[in-house]
């Protein structure tokens, strides 16, 4: 879209502006590697549980399952609030722990309330993973990951989401078994723009469509990409959306599929054996399908009334970052389409803080 045209609001510049973002997190990561391996490699023995609120836990879903699949170490994925309630739960005394707090803002009250518990009662270490340098959550935690992020004034996390996600992976890679740089991530911005460019007008038609509920399935890293596409479609248009692993959307929520539901199939290389009996399936209840696919050549499976393909075969790992700012762009032109403000979603603070 040529820059006159293009929407003036803020959500909007944010979700197009992302990938510049990444690429100088990727910058100052890299300057940053030899403290970063420094300070995360003793506790490569320890259990990592990944912990956040809202967006920042559908986060923690996604970089927990590619943290793990990445470096061989186990994760566990828990909302803070888990932590704030049944911290024995989460930290069974079996095990020994490191706490990755992420949190656009840092100063989210269960967030930091969480982060607070495991250091002073169960004396753990915490790594914290937020945009905002000078929080709560930063001062309250010995461990940074840290990037130049230019602050969102949206309610919704669009680029806080992604490029907290890149640092988790990035730092994934130098962990890994085989000593990996961040190279792997260096193509990812570009690749990005390129696809988002080519799919603009497409989702911007797509989702103006007459549907009244959104479906977004994915299974691993990509699970909390369906949550949080799902959430995305809640918090930007007020719609009705849910996430579920793929082939557990058959288990009873597909009773809800008639003729009016937009399904969004988010494939990888694991999934994609069972994407194209899951497409037909769906098409015989009436759903409008949106595959989209990071395997470069594969044909579109019979039923598929949309597909994006992400050029350059990046692997499951990857596509995670590649798929999130399309579906933002999704939720986006849906609100657009309803009339709805994207910038001032509904009920809705940019953070939620707790009287606890
Ligand atoms: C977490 C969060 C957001 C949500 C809204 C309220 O914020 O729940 O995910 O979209 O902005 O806050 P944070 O802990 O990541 O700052």
């Amino acid at each position: 879209m040529n820059p006159d045209s293009q929407p003036k609001n803020f959500t909007y510049q944010e979700i197009i502006r992302q990938q510049s973002g990444w690429e100088k997190a990727l910058a100052q990561l890299e300057m940053n590697r030899p403290s970063i391996l420094g300070a995360l490699a003793p506790f490569r023995d320890r259990v990592w549980v990944f912990c956040g609120c809202g967006s920042s836990y559908y986060l923690a879903q996604t970089a927990g399952a590619a943290f793990e699949m990445i470096t061989g170490i186990r994760t566990r994925v828990v909302p803070a609030s888990e932590i704030l309630m049944l911290p024995e739960l989460v930290f069974n005394p079996r095990d020994s722990y490191l706490l990755i707090s992420l949190s656009r803002s840092g100063t989210t009250t269960e967030t930091v309330r969480a982060t607070q518990k495991a250091r002073n009662e169960f004396k753990l270490p915490v790594l914290a993973v937020s945009c905002n340098p000078a929080s709560t959550l930063n001062r309250e935690s010995e461990i940074h990951l840290s990037f130049p992020f230019e602050p969102e004034r949206s309610v919704v996390m669009t680029g806080s989401f992604t490029t907290m996600l890149l640092s988790v992976i990035y730092t994934a890679y130098l962990l890994s078994p085989r000593p990996a740089d961040g190279a792997a991530l260096m193509p990812v911005p570009d690749a990005s723009r390129k696809v988002m460019q080519a799919s603009e007008a497409m989702l911007r038609e797509l989702v103006s469509g007459p549907y009244h509920d959104f479906v977004f399935l994915g299974q691993g890293a990509l699970l909390g990409i369906a949550n949080e596409a799902a959430l995305k479609m809640q918090e930007m248009a007020i719609s009705v959306s849910q996430g579920y692993h793929s082939l557990e959307y058959r288990h009873g929520p597909m009773s809800t599929v008639t003729g009016g539901t937009l399904l969004t199939i988010l494939s990888s290389s694991a999934s994609a054996p069972y994407d194209a009996q899951l497409v037909r399936d769906m098409k015989k209840l009436g759903a409008r399908v949106l595959l989209l696919t990071g395997a470069s050549g594969n044909a579109r499976p019979h039923g598929v009334d949309e597909q994006i393909e992400i050029p350059g075969d990046f692997g499951d790992m990857l596509i995670p970052l590649l798929y999130m700012p399309l579906l933002q762009m999704l939720a986006y032109y849906r609100a657009i389409s309803q009339k709805i403000d994207p910038d001032n979603p509904k009920n809705l603070s940019q953070v939620v803080e707790l009287d606890i």
